[in-house]
């Protein structure tokens, strides 16, 4: 259901209003939460868009079902199509968006409490978010181990082989050496659940880019505070946003709404500069 009855802690539910609770110093923690549509921009195909998404694309790879391709159950018989995917995937293709760039500035500009992204592009590092400020919630590219004996595989050894597109082996037991990303079956990464007070104590959310359909990270934005405004900036309409009175929904294009957002702030010619340098 959607809510009525006034805002309690914006002056309106607006973008406007948004800006002016910052630039009131009442919005010192910031808490980003990030999904793939971040990441479109820059040229990563997301999971679920109509037409443009992974899985909508993944007939060539002849899956039982998309998911398949991030499922450990799947991985352990056949890891060839998560690997054909992984070469397209691989970080150091692709650039920042001007949206990672703005929570690189809200990072420096000391409101940022927490980043939590499901993201595997390591685009938010990429971009100059301090490394502990980020959750990656789903793990990342950044470190791979054998899925039986746990042994780290050297990262110059893992960008030969996913380059390549072929599925690498560890070099102890020969068991399948898969990167540091949660699979559909896997536990989160311990930081999850550790961090996961920061949205509570957040005094406001932003909300970019996500369906909000993989548990637990879904949960996060009704474990902020109700008082806390949380603002969505997704091409629809997602999750529970818009139940609450202080719910923004910013729906299109997330660069827009971000860029928007920067605007009203007076930060335009600092986030493009950012943005350019990165
Ligand atoms: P998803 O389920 O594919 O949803 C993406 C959401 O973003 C949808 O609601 C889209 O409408 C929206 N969207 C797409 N483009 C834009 C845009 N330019 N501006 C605003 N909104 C947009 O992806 P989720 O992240 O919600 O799903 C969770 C999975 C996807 C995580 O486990 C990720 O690891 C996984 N994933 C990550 C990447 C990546 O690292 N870049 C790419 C593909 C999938």
């Amino acid at each position: 259901a959607d809510a009525h009855g006034p805002p309690e802690t914006l002056q309106e539910r607006s973008l406007e209003a948004v800006a002016e609770y910052i630039k009131s110093g009442d919005a010192r923690r910031i808490v980003v939460l990030t999904g793939a549509g971040i990441s479109t921009a820059a040229g990563i195909p997301d999971f679920r868009s109509p037409k443009t998404g992974l899985y909508s694309n993944l007939a060539r790879l002849k899956l039982p079902y998309a998911e398949a391709v991030f499922d450990i159950a799947y991985f352990r018989n056949r890891p060839e199509p998560f690997y054909v995917l992984a070469q397209e995937l691989y970080p150091g293709k692709f650039q920042p968006t001007v949206s990672h760039a703005f929570i690189a500035l809200l990072a420096q500009k000391g409101l940022l409490q927490m980043l939590f992204t499901q993201n595997i592009d390591c685009l938010e590092r990429a971009a100059g978010v301090p490394s502990d400020k980020i959750v990656e919630a789903h793990g990342s590219f950044a470190t791979q181990r054998c899925i039986e004996c746990k042994v780290e595989f050297p990262d110059d050894h893992m960008r030969k082989h996913v380059l390549r597109g072929d599925v690498p082996r560890c070099k102890e037991c020969k068991g399948l050496v898969k990167p540091d990303i949660t699979f559909f079956g896997e536990a989160l990464p311990r930081a999850f659940s550790e961090k996961s007070h920061n949205t509570v104590m957040a005094d406001l959310v932003l909300i970019i880019g996500t369906s909000l359909t993989v548990y637990p990270f879904a949960s996060l934005p009704d474990m902020a505070r109700q008082k806390a405004p949380r603002v969505l900036f997704n091409m629809e309409k997602v999750g529970s946003l818009g139940s609450r009175v202080d719910d923004v929904l910013e729906l299109g294009s997330c660069d827009n709404g971000i860029r928007k957002l920067a605007g009203l702030l007076g930060w335009t010619d600092e986030l493009e500069d950012l943005w350019r340098n990165v």
